[in-house]
């Protein structure tokens, strides 16, 4: 088996977007096709992210086509345990890799994910502006079951966060990784036996801690939780429209309003929101850069072809 895939990165998080090879998921919506992929062909997706192809950080995106007649693309998101809704750093990997190929210009494109259509805008500099999901805040100043005086917000971005509110206890720096870390999967863990879930009933898989920025052009700094233990590198195309519709809701961002989200890392990404019909659209604008062009290729011999599990 021998598949092609283009990898980026956009604020040092990592996207391998997977343009042929991948398994055959049928006809359907982008959803229904992301489902069948989880239920008969899951060891292709470890096999594309995990060692010893790839890295825990490692989110992949399945080019496909859409079923959405609006949408230029379909694109499935996933992991190294498992499946995204939305992937904001993604999304503008995704787009950045098709303008690298030559399939795009400078414009906008639509593509259909499992959560829905968004939007992109390709600008002439390069830089990706996406159109997000409609985001909202779930629930607010939920306390984080054994963590007393600890709550978050409890947001949708496209996957469901929970928000700690307030300064992170433990300074967010790169040095610190370990024990933000550990401090973020207890949080998820806690949530998790104590059933606090998103709306929908969706596990909350993204945990996320927040301070003052370094950098003076940015408004928050943040520390993001992925899935599957791994921290975004970037600021979280996602958590950053869930952080937008919570400030929205607490009346701290107004529409068309800058917010600079910056990561961890000190990559940064420009949002802002729109209302439209009463739902909080969000806007993120970063960049992304191709880091390689590959052809994977899954060995019968190999014991590790279908990579190593991370969990
Ligand atoms: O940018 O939305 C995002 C994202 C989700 C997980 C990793 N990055």
């Amino acid at each position: 088996m021998h598949i092609r895939v283009v990898d980026s990165h956009t604020g040092g998080e990592p996207t391998r977007l997977v343009l042929s090879g991948g398994p055959d998921l049928g006809a359907g919506s982008v959803r229904e096709r992301r489902e069948r992929w989880r239920a008969d062909f899951d060891a292709v997706r470890s096999a594309i992210v995990n060692e010893p192809r790839g890295s825990d950080a490692i989110v992949g995106a399945l080019l496909c086509e859409p079923a959405d007649a609006t949408c230029h693309f379909g694109a499935i998101f996933f992991n190294n345990v498992g499946y995204l809704g939305m992937c904001g750093h993604g999304t503008i990997g995704v787009v950045a890799t098709l303008a690298y190929l030559g399939r795009i210009r400078p414009g906008e494109v639509r593509i259909e994910t499992p959560v829905g259509a968004v939007s992109a805008e390709l600008h002439g500099n390069g830089d990706v502006t996406v159109r997000n999901v409609p985001s909202f805040r779930y629930r607010a100043d939920v306390e984080i079951p054994g963590h007393r005086g600890v709550t978050g917000d409890i947001a949708w971005g496209g996957n469901w966060f929970f928000q700690v509110r307030g300064k992170s206890p433990i300074e967010l720096s790169m040095g610190n990784l370990d024990e933000l870390t550990a401090f973020t999967w207890r949080i998820r863990q806690a949530l998790r036996e104590a059933g606090v879930a998103g709306a929908d009933g969706g596990e909350i898989d993204h945990i996320e801690l927040f301070s003052e920025p370094v950098n003076r052009a940015a408004h928050s700094r943040n520390f993001v939780l992925c899935p599957g233990r791994s921290y975004d590198r970037s600021p979280c195309g996602t958590g950053t429209s869930a952080k937008m519709a919570c400030l929205y809701a607490d009346g701290k961002l107004k529409p068309g309003e800058r917010w600079v989200q910056e990561s961890i890392t000190g990559s940064t990404f420009e949002g802002r929101i729109e209302v439209v019909n009463g739902e909080i659209v969000p806007f993120i604008r970063g960049s992304a850069f191709v880091t390689a062009e590959a052809e994977l290729v899954i060995d019968e011999r190999d014991p590790f072809r279908w990579g190593i599990p991370a969990e």
